[in-house]
């Protein structure tokens, strides 16, 4: 391992860095820069500083003619870069000092920088933690992806209700990308495929170039560094002057509007399968433009193809870029003639598949009509490959094949193209064997394994919360933030009266300025001394938002009727996006903005009862809220959160959490204790049998006094005063449907919120139950996870 302290610049070089590349690269002079101009300069003299690792760890890998990791997803939710790869390069305080005598403060730059919205939730940041650990274990990897012109929606509330915004990330300058207009690909569509010389010829009636973006990756401690590649899409035909200089300007620049519609937006649902015809052609797009590229560099270097999947590992980011399989086998046979089942099994020996979701809302399916036409020779080598599979499994009865009732099935044929399939918690793991591909299991033993989550301990604890980890640096020493087991260190210390002192002071110290933070975006005043509970993450119905804001009702209640009790404060805080045609979601952000209009003005529970959420969660929001969370909600119907990762990020920054028994709740448990972890709620085996009794929700609320007054409450639109109907639709809901258990587990719930209450009380023994949180959370690194994947599915080596 290099030290990198001997590469890291001087105060003076720094210093000439910057004011460089404001006078060169800006073209300002220091006395009229704003601020966009300063941290421009700087975010160039950080990347100048990645240059030297990028380059060193790409040489190597050549030069070794080592095997990559490419890893394919529509989504890379990465939020800010200049502050994580400045700590990355250990240049985080050297850059602050040198703008401090420059008069710029490195915090406010930083904070200017547009997140880099590339994705919805969890798979997309899941995404970003994986390739900032793949280049922090020395894994030669790329990312491929798409360069979306706008990112996730920016969220506001209007009237308490969700308004969505374009997002406009690329409005200026991105400072870390590198353009290479060298790197394109012609993208096909449609059009009809012939036979000649016995070998099938496709030719595509639309066409588009997808054109290549590189960014960096930098690790900890710049060691090694890999490159995230986006796509973006752009015009085949040249510009039509003819037409432009007949005045028909709208129609001179049509094909280039066509070609840009590809990589022009995100699609904002979140688990939820979106059957149209742009997201099918946007997921081929990335899906061709990746294996053209991967073949690309492969034959630059090697000419025999079977030899493939020893030098190239291909990972699929759920089922999204699925036609990985048969875009490369139709490369393999129809350009490069190998026979289809030896190119079958050259791209399944390099193919991985990671499910992510077991909701059947979310599992892709396209009509065979939609890709058949959009992509006629993909659909018969689609065909193909079932029929292969079918052929070497014959005599099963309830033989699950990938076309079925006139639909391609991307979970079948993502499973049957890859050699290892995986999920991403313990649990969910399990579940994908059972209830998901039972059939495909029993077929393909061994074939499904688990690699539960990870998140990155450099941005979600070393950035986001600087306050603890100098603690921890202070009580162990450095080096923990590349081995988060040594986190356990922390254990011995836990029994020291002064370092729990210390631990409880840098969660006040995040407290307040969360506090203050509170204040400015919403104009809500929450006291630091109140237990601050935290639920954010996207707005989905299994997520159970609605459980939680039902119990604040519950809570506030109670205080009303109770006002001589002792009540701990609280302040609950929400965040998260619901997707735009997401009808319920949005009515429950509706509710929950409409409760705390009605709670946080009431002047008989006061600071006993706060609702705060404020609007466009988003990375760095996710930044400021957890290092401040006492308590993390993690309230699924127990089966539907594949993992989930939030939990992780929370309990590592010292929330206890309150949670159900789904996705990676159950690891996180079995590591930090059970009694420093609030369970409640219906275990996936029993929530199947509850739903057997048809009239699970009218029982469950018949048998709450607390719920029934709270749905009352609402029915009465005692929160929506001016439309008192408004929240019929949920009511009603929960009394006849409630499909996702919310009345059921409501009294575990409520009743395990009590514990909570009286739990925050002993002040020095929840602080104890939190450091233990800290201390215990190291195996959910995505260091951990990245090795588990190298093992187990990748067969790559460490370079380092
Ligand atoms: C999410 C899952 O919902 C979440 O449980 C998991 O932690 C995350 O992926 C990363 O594995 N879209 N988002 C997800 O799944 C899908 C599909």
């Amino acid at each position: 391992m290099k030290d990198i302290s001997a590469q890291r610049p001087g105060k003076e070089a720094f210093r000439a860095d910057i004011l460089r590349h404001l006078t060169y690269t800006l073209g300002k002079d220091a006395g009229h820069a704003s601020d966009y101009d300063w941290r421009m300069a700087l975010s160039f003299a950080i990347r100048d500083r990645i240059v030297g690792p990028w380059f060193a760890s790409t040489r190597r890998t050549w030069a070794e003619n080592r095997k990559r990791v490419y890893y394919l997803s529509m989504e890379f939710l990465i939020g800010r870069i200049l502050e994580d790869a400045a700590i990355n390069l250990g240049l985080r305080d050297l850059a602050a000092e040198v703008l401090a005598d420059l008069g710029q403060d490195f915090a406010t730059l930083a904070g200017e920088e547009p997140d880099a919205a590339l994705g919805n939730g969890g798979l997309g940041r899941l995404a970003a933690c994986y390739m900032e650990s793949m280049a922090t274990v020395g894994c030669p990897s790329y990312g491929y992806g798409i360069r979306y012109e706008h990112g996730l929606f920016r969220q506001r509330f209007e009237g308490g209700q969700q308004v969505e915004t374009a997002e406009d990330w690329l409005k200026t300058r991105n400072p870390w990308e590198f353009e290479r207009p060298e790197s394109a690909y012609t993208i096909g569509f449609k059009g009809e495929v012939a036979e000649k010389d016995g070998r099938a010829l496709w030719t595509p009636d639309e066409t588009v170039i997808a054109s290549a973006y590189d960014t960096p990756v930098v690790g900890w401690q710049g060691r090694w560094a890999n490159t995230l590649r986006l796509w973006s899409a752009k015009p085949t035909q040249a510009f039509d002057l003819e037409r432009f200089n007949r005045g028909d300007y709208a129609a001179a620049a049509e094909p280039e509007t066509l070609a840009r519609t590809i990589s022009r937006v995100l699609y904002p649902e979140d688990t939820t399968y979106q059957g149209k015809e742009l997201r099918l052609k946007q997921e081929f797009f990335l899906t061709s433009a990746a294996i053209q590229d991967i073949l690309r560099r492969y034959l630059e270097t090697h000419t025999d193809l079977t030899a493939l999947p020893t030098h190239v590992a291909i990972q699929m980011n759920d089922t999204h870029p699925a036609l990985a399989g048969p875009e490369l086998i139709r490369l393999l046979t129809d350009a490069h003639g190998i026979g289809f089942e030896e190119a079958f099994d050259i791209a399944q020996a390099c193919l991985g598949y990671t499910n992510h979701t077991l909701l059947p809302e979310a599992l892709e399916r396209w009509s065979t009509w939609l890709v058949g036409n959009i992509l006629p020779r993909h659909m018969q080598i689609i065909e193909r490959i079932d029929s292969l599979h079918r052929r070497r499994f014959p005599n099963r009865p309830h033989y699950v094949g990938i076309v079925k009732h006139h639909e391609v099935r991307m979970g079948e044929l993502a499973f049957i193209s890859a050699h290892r399939v995986n999920g991403v918690s313990a649990l969910h793991t399990e579940l994908v064997k059972e209830r998901l591909f039972p059939e495909l299991n029993k077929l393909h033993p061994g074939r499904i394994v688990n690699e539960t989550n990870g998140v990155t301990p450099r941005r979600w604890l070393r950035m986001a919360n600087p306050a603890l980890s100098g603690l921890i640096t202070e009580t162990i020493g450095e080096g923990w933030e590349d081995h988060l087991d040594r986190l356990t260190g922390l254990e011995p210390h836990v029994e020291d009266k002064g370092f729990r002192d210390a631990f409880a002071g840098a969660k006040r110290a995040n407290k307040v300025a969360t506090a203050n933070w509170i204040a400015r975006t919403t104009g809500i005043s929450v006291s630091p001394d109140a237990l601050f509970d935290v639920q954010v993450k996207r707005l989905h119905e299994y997520k159970r938002q609605l459980l939680n804001i039902l119990q604040t009702v519950a809570q506030w209640h109670f205080i009303r009727e109770n006002p001589n009790l002792p009540h701990v404060p609280r302040v609950k805080i929400f965040g998260g996006k619901a997707a735009p045609g997401y009808v319920v979601a949005k009515e429950i952000i509706h509710l929950i903005n409409d409760v705390a209009a009605v709670i946080n003005n009431d002047p008989r529970t006061g600071d006993l009862l706060k609702v705060v959420y404020p609007a466009n969660y988003n990375v760095s929001m996710a930044e400021h809220l957890i290092p401040a969370a006492d308590l993390s909600e993690q309230i699924s119907t127990a089966g539907k959160e594949a993992s989930g990762t939030g939990n992780m990020k929370l309990s590592l920054n010292g929330a206890l959490t309150i949670g159900t028994l789904d996705g990676a709740n159950v690891e996180i448990r079995e590591k930090v204790g059970a009694e420093n972890f609030f369970l409640f709620g219906l275990t996936a085996d029993e929530v199947e049998e509850r739903r057997k009794d048809v009239e699970h929700a009218r029982h469950a609320i018949l048998a709450n006094q607390p719920l029934q007054d709270v749905l009352q409450m609402i029915a009465e639109g005692r929160f929506s005063p001016g439309q008192r109907d408004r929240y019929h639709g949920i009511v009603d809901r929960m009394w006849h449907h409630d499909y996702f258990l919310v009345a059921s587990d409501f009294g575990a719930y409520h009743a395990e919120q009590g514990e909570v209450d009286r739990s925050y009380r002993e002040a020095d023994d929840w602080t104890r139950k939190a450091a233990l949180n800290t201390a215990r959370m190291g195996f959910f690194s995505s260091d951990r996870a990245i090795r588990g994947y190298m093992e187990d599915i990748w067969g790559v080596d460490s370079a380092l």
